[in-house]
Order: C-alpha cells, then sequence, then structure tokens
C-alpha cells in the first residue's frame, strides 16, 4: 500500500488526505493521542483571496520621492512586478541603504515563529544573508518569557536548563502532594510545540496526576486555565498581584516555622535580606497575609488554608505561568516563586520544587531526551548593535538614544530600513498605534508573507513565500522526539518562492549567490541537515537510512529511561554541580542585580505597585488580558476557517463577568467597543462565570483592521491596539502584554465590515 503523506507544523503532524473542495485533507497523525484542530485551518486558508500570489511593490513607494513615499497607511495600493523586478528593486535598496547609512541601520530582528522545518526556517535565511553583506541590528530574548530570559540566570544560573529539564509529568504523578499554579496548566497552549509535535501528551499527563490524587489548586484570574476530569481548587487574583501573594506566603510559613531551613543554609544565599524585606525592616510593611488580601483581592482565610495546605503537603510543586513574564515587574513572579519553593525545600526532589509553563508548550514535562540538530548556518553578523526585542517602537521613535538592559547602558541604532520575514509585528507587539507612527520612520520595509496580513499590507515591498504545504522539509525540533519529513503537498501557489529562494535571489543582486546557497540544493540541503545531526546522535539513537525515513515519513526517537527532575544534580551535590551564578547557589539575594542601582528591580524579589492594575485604576476599571487563541497559534491561520470557533460574527470575543456586564448595563452578544488611551476595538462580548470580576479577556491573534470613519483602532478585536508598551524593568526590556487597563461601552453604530482579510488594492502584471 502507497504510504499517505505527512506534514508537520507547530500545532501538530498531519496525513494528508484526499480533500471534497480544496484538493486535500489534514487528518491526524496516527501516533498523536490528542491531536489538535488548528492544522485544518490552512485547508480554507491556503488559497484564499487573502493569500499573496506575486512580489508586490506599495505603490506609493514606487512612484513618489522622499518623505512622501513612507507614509504607510495599511490602505494603499500595490503594484505586482516580476521577481526580476523585485530582487532588483530590493537588492539596489538595501545597497543604498548599506553605503549611506552603514549596515548598523537595517532591523532584522524580525521575532516570530514562522513555520515549522529545520531547513525553512525563515529568520535562519534572513540572517543568512544578511550577515553575508555585512550585518544587521538584531534582538535579543522573545516575546514569550523575555523578564525570566533575564532575570532566572541571576538566580539559578540559567534559564533555558528550566525549559529543558522541567520535572516530569510521571514524576509529578508518582510524588506530588500539592500542585499550585500560577497562572493554571492551559491546555489549550499545550496544543504548540516549537518546531513540531508528534503526540500531544498534556492532557492524558494532567488527567492521570490527577486521577492520582495530585491536588491541583489554579491561581489564576481565569477559571479555565486549569481543567482536567474533577473539579480543581480556584483562587481568582486580581491579573499581575501573584507576587505579593507568594511573599505573603513566605512570610506566613516562617513565620509558622515552616521554613526549611536546611534546604535554605545549603542550597541558597541571600534569605537574610529578603526576611528583613518581608518583615518591613526598611519600608515598615509586613508582607504578611493581611497586607497580601488587600492586594490581590484574595480572602484573608485562604491564604492561611494555602499555608496550611503547604506546610502538610508531603511534596510540593509550584508551577509558574510563563504569562506572568508578560507584565510590569514581569521578573519578579519568577524570582519571588524560586525563593517561596526555596523556603518550601522541596527542589531537586522527585515531584516538588518549581516548574515553568506546564502545558504552555507540549514539551514542558514531556519525557523525553533533548534531541541535537543542526540548524542552517547563519555566519557571523559583524554588526554588534542589538535591541531587547519588545522596544521596536521605542527603536525607531528615538535614533541614538539610551536605554538600560540587565546592567549596560546601551543606545539605540538608526534604522533605515526593516526587513521582517517569519513574524508578525501587527501581532505581536503591544500599543499597535503607536507602533504604527514609529513604522513610518524607516525609508523601506520589506517582508516575505504568505498572506496579506497588516505586516504585508503595511510593507514597502512584499515578497510571496511558500508554506510549508508547499515544499520539503524535516521537522526536527530539539524539545520532541519525533522526526518527520514533510512532504511538498501542492505546488507553490501564484509565483509564490520558498525564503531560501528569495534570499537566493537577493543574494544574486550582490554576486554572493554560491556563498548564500554554498552550492546545495534544498534537497541537498536537507541532506545536509539530516547527515550533520545524525553525527551528533549518541550510538544507540542513530538515525534510520535518509531514505528510509523519507519513505516511512518519521521516526521516533527511544524514550530515555530516567524522569527528569529539575535541578536534582545541584540538589545531590552542590559543591560538585554548582548553579551558574555567582555564588554557584540559589540566589534569593544578588549583589549582581543589586549593583546595577535599578529602581524598578532591586537586589531581592519585590512587590511593586507602580503600574497599570486594578489596584490603582481609576478611569479605566477593567484588567485587559489577551491570552493565547485556542484555535491558531497567534495570528496565523486567522484567515482560515478553524479560527472561527473562537470569534461570533467574524469578530474577537471579549469574556466578561456577569457583574462587571450588569454594571454597564450589558449583555450576552452585545458588540461593545473596548477603549483606553492607547486606543479601541471592537470584540462581541460573553457574559462568563469563568472570569473573575473586574478581568476581561481578548484572545490575540485577530488581524489588524483599523477604521479611521469609525475612529476605532481595530474592528475586528486584536486587543494589541489596548496594551500596554512599556518594558518589564531596566533589567529585562521585556513586553508586559498582559499589563493593561480599558472599559468596554456598548457600539451602538451599524457594525462596520470587516476587511482584515481582503486583499490590498493591486495593480496587476499579467
Ligand atoms: N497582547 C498580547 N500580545 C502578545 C502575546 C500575548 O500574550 N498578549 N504573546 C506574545 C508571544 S508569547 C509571542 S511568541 C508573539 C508571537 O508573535 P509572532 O510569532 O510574530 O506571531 P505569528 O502570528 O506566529 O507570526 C508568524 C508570521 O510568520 C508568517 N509565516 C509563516 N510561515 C512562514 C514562512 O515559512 N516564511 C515566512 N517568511 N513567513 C512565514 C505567518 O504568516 C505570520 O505572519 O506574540 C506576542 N504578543
Ligand atoms: N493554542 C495556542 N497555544 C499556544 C500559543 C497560541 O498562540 N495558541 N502560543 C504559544 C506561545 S508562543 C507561548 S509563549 C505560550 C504562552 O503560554 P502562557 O504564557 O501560558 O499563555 P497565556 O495563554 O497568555 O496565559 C495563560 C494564562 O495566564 C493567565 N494570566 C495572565 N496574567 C496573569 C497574572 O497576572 N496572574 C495569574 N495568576 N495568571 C495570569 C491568563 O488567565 C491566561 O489564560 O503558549 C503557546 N501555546
Ligand atoms: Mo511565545
Amino acid at each position: 500500500m502507497k504510504k499517505s503523506k505527512l506534514t508537520s507544523a507547530h500545532w501538530g503532524t498531519y496525513e494528508v488526505g484526499k480533500g471534497i473542495e480544496k484538493g486535500f485533507k489534514l487528518l491526524p497523525f496516527k501516533d498523536d493521542k490528542d491531536p489538535s484542530e488548528i492544522g485544518r485551518g490552512i485547508e480554507t486558508a491556503l488559497e484564499s483571496s487573502s493569500r499573496i500570489r506575486k512580489p508586490s511593490i506599495r505603490k506609493r513607494w514606487l512612484e513618489s520621492k522622499n518623505k512622501e513615499k513612507r507614509l504607510r497607511t495599511g490602505k494603499d495600493e500595490f503594484v505586482e512586478v516580476s521577481w526580476k523586478e523585485a530582487f532588483e528593486l530590493a537588492g539596489t535598496e538595501i545597497k543604498r541603504i548599506i553605503s549611506t547609512y552603514g549596515n548598523e541601520s537595517i532591523y532584522a530582528g524580525s521575532y516570530g515563529w514562522a513555520s515549522a522545518g529545520r531547513f525553512h526556517h525563515a529568520q535562519s535565511h534572513l540572517r543568512r544573508f544578511f550577515n553575508l553583506i555585512g550585518g544587521h541590528t538584531y534582538s535579543k530574548n522573545t516575546y514569550s518569557y523575555a523578564a525570566a530570559e533575564v532575570i532566572v540566570p541571576h538566580v539559578l544560573g540559567n534559564f533555558y536548563n528550566s525549559l529543558f529539564n522541567t520535572t516530569s509529568w510521571e514524576s509529578i504523578t508518582e510524588h506530588t502532594s500539592l500542585f499550585l499554579a500560577f497562572g493554571g496548566v492551559p491546555l489549550k497552549n499545550g496544543q504548540i510545540n516549537q518546531g513540531g509535535v508528534g503526540s500531544h501528551n498534556q492532557r492524558e499527563y494532567l488527567n492521570k496526576a490527577y486521577a492520582k490524587g495530585v491536588k491541583f489548586i489554579n491561581v489564576s484570574p481565569l477559571k479555565s486555565d486549569l481543567e482536567t476530569i474533577g473539579n480543581i481548587d480556584w483562587i481568582p487574583l486580581k491579573p499581575n498581584t501573584d507576587v505579593a501573594l507568594m511573599l505573603a506566603l513566605c512570610y506566613e510559613i516562617n513565620n509558622a516555622r515552616a521554613t526549611n531551613y536546611s534546604f535554605i543554609s545549603k542550597y541558597t544565599i541571600g534569605f537574610e535580606r529578603l526576611s528583613e524585606y518581608l518583615n518591613g525592616k526598611k519600608d515598615g510593611i509586613i508582607k504578611n497575609a493581611d497586607w497580601a488580601s488587600q492586594i490581590t483581592g484574595i480572602k484573608k482565610k485562604v491564604i492561611f488554608d494555602l499555608v496550611q495546605k503547604i506546610k502538610k503537603s508531603k511534596r510540593t510543586i509550584l508551577s509558574v505561568s510563563w504569562s506572568l513574564t508578560r507584565q510590569t515587574h514581569g521578573e519578579q513572579p519568577y524570582w519571588a516563586a524560586i525563593a517561596l519553593a526555596s523556603m518550601i525545600g522541596d527542589i531537586g526532589k522527585p515531584g516538588g520544587g518549581i516548574g515553568f509553563g506546564y502545558s504552555a508548550m507540549n514539551s514542558i514535562g514531556n519525557h523525553y531526551k533533548r534531541i541535537p540538530a543542526v540548524s542552517l548556518p547563519q555566519g557571523i553578523n559583524a554588526v554588534n548593535k542589538f535591541i531587547p526585542v519588545a522596544r521596536i517602537s521605542e527603536m525607531l521613535e528615538t535614533p541614538g538614544g539610551s536605554f538600560d538592559y540587565n546592567g549596560s547602558k546601551l543606545n539605540y541604532p538608526n534604522i533605515k530600513l526593516i526587513y521582517w520575514a517569519g513574524g508578525n509585528p501587527f501581532h505581536h507587539h503591544q500599543d499597535l498605534n503607536r507602533m504604527i507612527k514609529a513604522w513610518q520612520r524607516p525609508d523601506t520595509i520589506i517582508s516575505n508573507e504568505w498572506c496579506w496580513n497588516a505586516l504585508a499590507k503595511f510593507s514597502d515591498i512584499v515578497l510571496p513565500v511558500t508554506t510549508t504545504l508547499e515544499r520539503e522539509d524535516i521537522a526536527l525540533a530539539p524539545r520532541d522526539p519525533y522526526m518527520i519529513f514533510m512532504s511538498k503537498i501542492v505546488d507553490p501557489i501564484g509565483k509564490s518562492k520558498s525564503d531560501f529562494e528569495i534570499f537566493s535571489g537577493l543574494a544574486k543582486e550582490f554576486n554572493l549567490k554560491n556563498k548564500y546557497t554554498d552550492n546545495r540544493t534544498e534537497r541537498e540541503w536537507l541532506k545536509w541537515i539530516y547527515d550533520e545531526s545524525n553525527a551528533l546522535q549518541e550510538d544507540n539513537h542513530k538515525f534510520p537510512d535518509f531514505e528510509d525515513f523519507k519513505k516511512d515519513g518519521w521516526y521516533k526517537h527511544p524514550d530515555p529511561i530516567d524522569q527528569k527532575i529539575f535541578l536534582q544534580e545541584f540538589i545531590e551535590d552542590p559543591e560538585i554541580n554548582p548553579l551558574d551564578t555567582p555564588s554557584g547557589k540559589i540566589e534569593l539575594f544578588s549583589k549582581k542585580v543589586d549593583s546595577f542601582k535599578y529602581s524598578d528591580c532591586v537586589g531581592h524579589p519585590k512587590w511593586y505597585p507602580e503600574k497599570e492594575y486594578l489596584g490603582n485604576a481609576s478611569k479605566y476599571k477593567l484588567h485587559l488580558l489577551s491570552n493565547q487563541p485556542k484555535f491558531k497559534l497567534h495570528s496565523q491561520l486567522d484567515n482560515g476557517q478553524v479560527a472561527d470557533n473562537e470569534k461570533s460574527d467574524g469578530r474577537a470575543i471579549i469574556e466578561v463577568n456577569r457583574s462587571d456586564a450588569n454594571a454597564r448595563g450589558l449583555s450576552d452578544k452585545m458588540l461593545v467597543k473596548v477603549f483606553n488611551d492607547r486606543g479601541s476595538c471592537l470584540a462581541v462580548l460573553k457574559i462568563s462565570e469563568n472570569i473573575m470580576e473586574g478581568v476581561v479577556n481578548i484572545p490575540t491573534g485577530a488581524w489588524l483592521d483599523p477604521s479611521k470613519s469609525d475612529a476605532l483602532s481595530c474592528v475586528h478585536g486584536n486587543p494589541n491596539v489596548l496594551t500596554l508598551d512599556t518594558g518589564t524593568s531596566k533589567l529585562a526590556q521585556g513586553p508586559s502584554s498582559h499589563t493593561c487597563l480599558v472599559e468596554i461601552e456598548q457600539f451602538e453604530k451599524e457594525p462596520p465590515k470587516i476587511r482584515a482579510f481582503d486583499p490590498p488594492k493591486i495593480i496587476k502584471s499579467n
């Protein structure tokens, strides 16, 4: 029997079968225990009218001179050109920018998830190209957990180690008594794994642990952040106040003489400094349950109850959601949680301690061995200029301006050209109205995209890229045991080319094509990646023969025997396996961080009330969360039908507590305007018992759809027109998307038409 072809995406592996209308259908991969619906979005999106079919140049950019050419409205006309013309135009412009302003003036930080597949990784190609022609300004850290990426190394020595070595769910099922989750264990997010997923396991793991008697507690504004087969204790708290709760738990545990002092003295430093703060030595404020109750909105009794549960629990694990980093002072929840886990003293023991982001992705807590794999070599960037990734608007607004970052004082470059490939800043960035203003500053913006989203509509040169279904690749992610041969399913739509072909074409303009391709074809590169990765495998884990792998379509690495326990080696012998911190121990007080003298990130975990949250609400009384969508990955496949599951009449849904709706005279399914001083969007109201009073939620991902005539920043429901664009603190300068206050009111006018998926007006070529 002929084997069916496989394809892979960040949300799963699929068999490709015959479809009814579009010629193909994505079916669940047979090894997947809990397949995700998300993939099927591509069936309707692939050839929809939002598909970019030919290289397109913004008409005003092409025809006008100087400043006016830059005015980017997102509603501009485009002119289709041939690839030859497109390469010439882009090549000439890149050369002009480099010779006039230098390579530093090119921003190719280009954050984003792009698609699965080891070879066709858009950012790797982008960087390989720019590194070849003298370099570019780049970006550091992520939108996912930037604050943790910077603070955790000061406290535990390394952050990524925690992602690869999170304590296994098996260990939790066997040994944990209490699983205290800040921000829940959102199964909707476990559908995703960067680079691909063979089998989705989070649901089964969670249910098994629950069935075995692990006591789960969900500390979160949303009840649905932790759902399993039975009831879960839900402790709603005001968003962005977890640190106050964590510090009060530290104080009350200490007060109840339940601190594990032998753990503290053997494995940590700085407990005295933290204790002084908890006891209010300097500020006169004791960080007790009473204090935290007022900040978090959690009753004092519930906090004392938690203290008792922790005291009685034989083995406790704290789970801290990544979302807790995406808020003002997002460094603190991780530091405070590490301090609390240290005082409990279960770190490094089976089923105990701390874990970051259970079910934030499928791989967290999975039982697998990290699979070494090579990437496309990117060369060396000759430009040594970077920004913390979420400081893009500020960079564009203030060329030469200075900023703080992790102990350094740095300067912003003067950006004249932006090149984006594989990410969507009109999805991921905060305060989009501010960004759109800043976006007008560069001379030229180039993007490789496959669909007419806002990024494409706000670019000058748009180069149409193929999707994974239109090219061959290998899904090989270090955090998933499956390796998939991604077959080509359909021919490239329109004139689209892969990122590899696009940058090869551009390299030719610089007479560097052979250097760029290294004289390898796409197929030769796939084989190269396979062979080089295979060379890194241990002897008993070698890959099958390449041709056999292609024929079978997939391969699974053998499971490791041991369960993972985060920081086990350090706990077993802190002398031989010290942490990579200055003291070799867990730093509850960090001399280094303290030496930076940042008022917004001192040397120990601390509660900072100076921020936009319910504790300071006056004009805008609701805290807006914008969590990850259930039926897509970020903005990807919003142009397909599966994403409609999470919308109402095509618009994003805003979840509102009944009492907040009643207080404003709003009812279920009503079209509402959500607004603050930064912007406004429409959304459809859903009354919900799932969300605590004072909090509302719009999942991210609705494509930006501004309307001047209705004076709305987005008629479709993109929450990032409302969110706050400031760094978490001087330390990490991470994004603060979960920090945001808004108001809502009924939108009584005629509902404006959604045009997010309409292509721009295009002057066609033949
Ligand atoms: N308000 C708010 N905002 C947030 C968050 C939040 O919680 N709240 N979360 C943040 C987080 S955690 C993240 S990671 C970011 C995600 O932000 P992004 O990663 O930027 O979002 P995506 O929609 O995945 O963007 C990927 C883009 O790549 C394109 N693409 C796909 N495949 C290819 C390819 O092969 N080649 C090229 N050239 N392009 C391709 C897609 O069409 C899409 O436009 O969003 C952040 N933004
Ligand atoms: N289906 C799907 N899955 C995804 C993604 C996607 O786009 N779609 N994106 C992937 C990516 S890139 C990432 S980084 C991860 C992100 O994973 P997470 O960071 O876990 O993502 P969120 O869904 O934003 O947040 C989870 C929950 O945290 C809660 N929360 C927000 N603020 C607070 C707070 O101050 N305190 C407490 N206690 N809770 C709070 C919210 O109720 C929210 O539902 O998800 C990944 N998984
Ligand atoms: Mo993320």
